[in-house]
């Protein structure tokens, strides 16, 4: 039996615990706080995450005091511990970008193997809405704004590493009519968007029933590109926001080959519980070690701190191979 869209019912499913042991919290969590960062602070999280020269870079949100968000690397050869933080912001709202007054917040960051240099998609925050821009950099250090990709209200993008029949994809989030389903929009240059399609929907009445969001950058596996997203249910205290995979294929991702119906990570520790945003698992940005297999996720916990999770790559792909297509 299938419920109206198609989906198998909910209810208990041979993979469920498989799903739930996938990711195994860092000893060292919360991996960054307010109490480590070299100037003062409200709260640390939702960071973008890149392999820059052999190091593991995150461009971690900061809250500062007055409310607004900027986004301040921090560096660590094994992206786990001993992180080096720049002593002041490294991306910051400029004047000759209105569509940033309110701030800057939660990157996602590609290498564009085609342009040599990382591209950082944020939410920039316009008085009215939020929008998704574009920043170039190779080094971290300097960057070339592009400005605002698609109108408000927007969120949760990142663009795949490579094109695809030579043009661009943009993963986003818009809200639409109050609905808010992960979208996919193709571009020749990175200006201009088109094709706009819903990629994965929202499930009235499961775990990801009242919002969805790409969470990671995608990452490319011999099997598809793995999705990482957060999926958002509302109760009567709040929202809970937990983590979701999906797979879609290497040469069309608009195609998607398996979606999990469970949950995979969700709020349990004391510091994803209560911080500044109860109940919130957030993961934006992962790097592969090719040598191990090893996925690490980093994620914001509860709007407060940054932290990491990690699963080996092949049991992801391997679960999620077992999940209905
Ligand atoms: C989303 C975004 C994130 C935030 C999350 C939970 O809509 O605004 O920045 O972490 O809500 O509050």
């Amino acid at each position: 039996m299938t419920d109206h869209n198609g989906q198998i019912p909910p209810g208990p499913q041979p993979g469920d615990h498989r799903a739930g042991t996938l990711f195994v919290r860092s000893r060292n969590n919360p991996i960054l706080t307010v109490e480590t960062w070299p100037y003062p602070t409200s709260s640390v999280f939702n960071p973008g995450a890149a392999l820059v020269d052999g190091e593991t870079l995150l461009l971690v949100r900061v809250e500062d005091l007055r409310g607004f968000s900027h986004l301040t690397a921090a560096r660590s050869k094994d992206g786990k511990t001993d992180w080096r933080i720049d002593p002041e912001p490294t991306l910051v709202s400029e004047r000759g970008h209105r569509e940033e007054q309110w701030g800057v917040e939660d990157p996602r960051i590609v290498w564009l193997e085609d342009r040599q240099e990382y591209a950082v998609t944020y939410v920039s925050f316009s008085p009215g809405g939020p929008l998704v821009s574009l920043a170039t950099t190779k080094d971290f250090h300097t960057f070339t704004k592009y400005g605002p990709l698609v109108p408000p209200e927007d969120k949760d993008a990142s663009l795949f590493p490579r094109c695809f029949g030579g043009r661009y994809a943009l993963i986003h989030r818009p809200i639409i009519r109050g609905e808010a389903h992960i979208w996919l929009s193709l571009s020749p240059d990175l200006k201009h968007w088109g094709d706009h399609r819903v990629l994965l929907p929202t499930r009235p009445g499961w775990w990801d029933g009242r919002r969805v969001g790409l969470g990671t950058q995608p990452i490319e596996t011999p099997e598809g590109w793995l999705i990482i997203y957060h999926g958002v249910r509302a109760t009567g205290s709040g929202s809970i926001y937990r983590v979701g995979l999906a797979l879609l294929d290497l040469d069309d991702p608009c195609k998607i080959i398996r979606r999990s119906p469970a949950w995979v990570f969700g709020p349990r520790e004391p510091y994803e519980r209560v911080g500044d945003v109860d109940d919130v698992v957030f993961p934006t940005g992962a790097v592969l070690d090719p040598d191990t297999n090893e996925l690490r996720i980093y994620y914001g916990a509860a709007d407060d701190m940054v932290a990491l999770a990690t699963a080996n790559l092949d049991e992801v792909i391997d679960y999620l191979k077992s999940c209905p297509g």
